[in-house]
């Protein structure tokens, strides 16, 4: 209850939220191919929150509405503005939640933003889970067609770990999956025939496909020789602030 006290006056105000940066890197030569923009809440006793434990409460109390937008508006000017500096172009990938993805309002705010900002659609790829996408798959099927539509790229995030069902999957209009980082993780344990099951999905649907979590150079290794196309995670880099992010971009990766 503190806490939500505390996040509905810091959503009202816009304060002490921010995003950091994570790069997506080519696999095999390392080349900086996009970012994923993780949101932050430093509250006003300084302490840093982690998404995971407050996206929940703005979701539930609707402020996940307008905080959602402040986001998607941040991360586009922030990759367009890499961009007016000359920097090497990167693709923006935004996590929307639940209520974000349903608003029906959602259209509208994707094309304002961009309009605003000056991003190309293209240029802004949208992270959605396999749960979100579970009750009422035509209106799914509909909505991702229509951001996709606009230009607008898809990525289905923590894939493998939500209920997706097979039949669905090839169905829903994306570009690219992200392989979640638990079964990374589990490469050492033999976890590396599913990595490659779920890569052979991504060809055989034509997506681009993303490895995250990627921590030690045998994961990019195999990951690189069984044609994962991306790779992300702390062997690369950390999610960074702005300011180190377009530093990384000017040293060419
Ligand atoms: O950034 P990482 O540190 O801890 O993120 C934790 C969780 O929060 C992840 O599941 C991530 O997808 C989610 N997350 C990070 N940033 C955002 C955001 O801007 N919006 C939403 N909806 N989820 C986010
Ligand atoms: O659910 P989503 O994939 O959006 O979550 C991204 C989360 O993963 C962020 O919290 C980010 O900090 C975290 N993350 C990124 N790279 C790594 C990594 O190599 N190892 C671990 N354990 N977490 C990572
Ligand atoms: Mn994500
Ligand atoms: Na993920």
């Amino acid at each position: 209850v503190a806490l939500e006290g505390k996040l509905r006056r810091a959503v009202m105000n816009r304060e002490g939220f921010f995003l950091h940066y994570q790069p997506k890197v080519e696999a095999g030569t390392g080349r900086i191919l996009g970012a994923e923009a993780l949101l932050r809440w430093q509250d006003g006793d300084g302490e840093i929150h982690s998404p995971a434990t407050f996206i929940p409460a703005l979701e539930q109390t609707g402020l996940i509405a307008e905080l959602g937008r402040w986001i998607l508006a941040t991360a586009c000017a922030q990759c367009r503005s890499w961009q007016e500096a000359g920097l090497p172009p990167v693709r923006m990938a935004v996590n929307l939640a639940a209520p974000q993805f349903h608003d029906p309002a959602m259209a509208a705010t994707l094309e304002s933003v961009l309009a605003e900002t000056g991003l190309a659609a293209g240029d802004l790829e949208l992270e959605v889970t396999e749960r979100m996408l579970m009750t009422d798959i035509p209106g799914v099927i509909r909505t991702l067609g229509q951001f996709r539509e606009m230009g607008i790229k898809l990525a289905l995030d923590d894939f493998g770990t939500g209920y997706s069902s097979l039949a669905y999957l090839r169905q829903f209009p994306m570009d690219c999956l992200k392989i979640d980082r638990a079964f990374i993780n589990d490469l050492g344990n033999g976890g590396g025939a599913l990595i490659r099951a779920i890569l052979g999905l991504g060809e055989s649907l034509g997506v681009e496909t993303v490895a995250e979590g990627v921590e030690e150079a045998d994961q990019a290794d195999f990951l690189e020789h069984h044609g994962c196309r991306a790779l992300q995670g702390f062997l690369f880099a950390r999610p960074l602030t702005a300011e180190a992010f377009g530093e990384l971009l000017a040293d060419g990766g």
